[in-house]
């Protein structure tokens, strides 16, 4: 019983000050956004009430009875004045599921509720659901539209690991009950990162797809896809219009993906997706950020090259290294951006930035010249204006 209470009282003096840990926004950053020191969830956040069984009778070595592998990947919504997150938990068991984690701030304090949320399943159970994406429609529901991944039924016999991806549905108006709707039907034999519209499109409902041939490969597919449904209670896009494809020597030469819903400015919408690219060491993610025009949504107007957040330091490594994703981010009345990103499918991490600092990233930073001259030229072009800036300068 000592052992209990003194093992007890340990894990409850380390959760605590975990969970009550401060954030502070790393030193000087790139003037674009600030990175934190700390991640804001990690799998140490789940409630101890979670993961152990509480009572000594039936625990005696107070072991872990449900263990929890990761948070990563977690939508964002502000709801009654708090940052909400609903994050893709993993067990050890490597299934996931969603729960939400509150912050009173956006960049620290993040507890999670004391349930997970019960996802109810369609006809065809889902093998597993992950990376939520919430969007508060102005139909008056908020939408969580989510990956639902299942046995692919014309595996071979002994091929244990083909899968199918579609995009399940689910609405609810408290973020405690969700009704869940039939999935999206698309033309693509697999759907990941499929995102609602905020807004309607002449009466219907936009969704950001992702069509591609294989589960891990985009194929002939790829590219973020734009299609419209009538309806949400039983969505169906009949064809996906590619606004942002992938493409040869870039980040997302592999694949790409819409990450949380654009933001509305009045220069356009702003988007977040992530891209992947091929290496020696295997797949590397990236996110990166492009805007569409505000009338014609497959029209992209701004893209500057290369990434926006890469992998950094610690982030680096985890159950699938050199991995940033995102599927939340919140704005805030006052302008701020709370970028809510994952590392390497194991942590939360949050960014901060301003809607004024992003829109002018996406307008002012150069689009990819595709050619190594082509950066020379423009960095040349960079060089230039600042030394006859200087020199200016002095001579005042
Ligand atoms: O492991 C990296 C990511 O891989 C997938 O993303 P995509 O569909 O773009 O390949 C998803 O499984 C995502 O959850 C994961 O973080």
């Amino acid at each position: 019983m000592t052992y209990f209470k003194n093992r007890l009282s340990a894990l409850e003096t380390a959760y605590n000050e975990l969970v009550i840990q401060k954030n502070a926004k790393e030193k000087l950053g790139n003037g674009i956004y600030d990175r934190y020191e700390n991640p804001v969830l990690t799998a140490a956040h789940a409630p101890l009430f979670w993961r152990y069984d509480l009572n000594p009778e039936t625990n005696p070595h107070l072991m872990e009875r449900f263990g929890i592998n990761a948070a990563f990947n977690a939508g964002a919504i502000k709801w009654n004045g708090r940052y909400l997150l609903s994050v893709r938990v993993e067990g050890v068991d490597r299934k996931s599921f969603f729960a939400i984690a509150e912050s009173p701030n956006g960049v620290d304090n993040f507890r999670f509720w004391d349930f997970p949320i019960t996802m109810p399943e369609s006809d065809v159970p889902d093998g597993n659901v992950y990376d939520m994406r919430l969007v508060a429609h102005e139909d008056g529901w908020v939408y969580g539209l989510f990956c639902t991944e299942r046995k692919d039924p014309n595996a071979k016999k002994g091929d244990e690991s083909s899968a199918v991806a579609q995009c399940g549905i689910a609405r609810t108006k408290d973020l405690k009950t969700w009704e869940r709707l039939p999935d999206l039907k698309t033309p693509s034999p697999q759907q990941r990162n499929v995102v609602l519209h905020p807004e309607f499109v002449n009466g219907k409902y936009a969704l950001y797809t992702r069509p591609q041939d294989g589960f891990i490969e985009a194929g002939t597919g790829g590219g973020i896809g734009l299609g419209f449904t009538d309806s949400m209670e039983n969505a169906v896009v009949d064809k996906e219009f590619i606004v942002d494809e992938k493409s040869y020597h870039t980040v997302y030469e592999v694949k790409n993906g819409q990450g949380p819903a654009p933001l509305k400015t009045d220069k356009g919408w702003l988007h977040l997706a992530h891209g992947v690219r091929n290496t020696a060491a295997g797949l590397r993610y990236v996110l990166y950020m492009f805007m569409t025009d505000l009338e014609n949504l497959t029209k992209v107007i701004y893209k500057p090259a290369g990434y926006f957040i890469a992998p950094d330091g610690y982030e680096r490594v985890g159950d699938v290294s050199n991995v940033t994703f995102s599927n939340g981010w919140i704005l805030d009345d006052d302008g701020t951006v709370f970028i809510y990103y994952a590392s390497s499918d194991t942590r939360m991490h949050v960014a901060t930035s301003t809607i004024d600092k992003l829109v002018d990233y996406c307008i002012n930073t150069p689009a990819d010249g595709l050619r190594s001259a082509a950066s020379v030229e423009r960095l040349k072009g960079l060089i230039e204006k600042n030394l006859a800036y200087l020199v200016g300068t002095r001579k005042q």
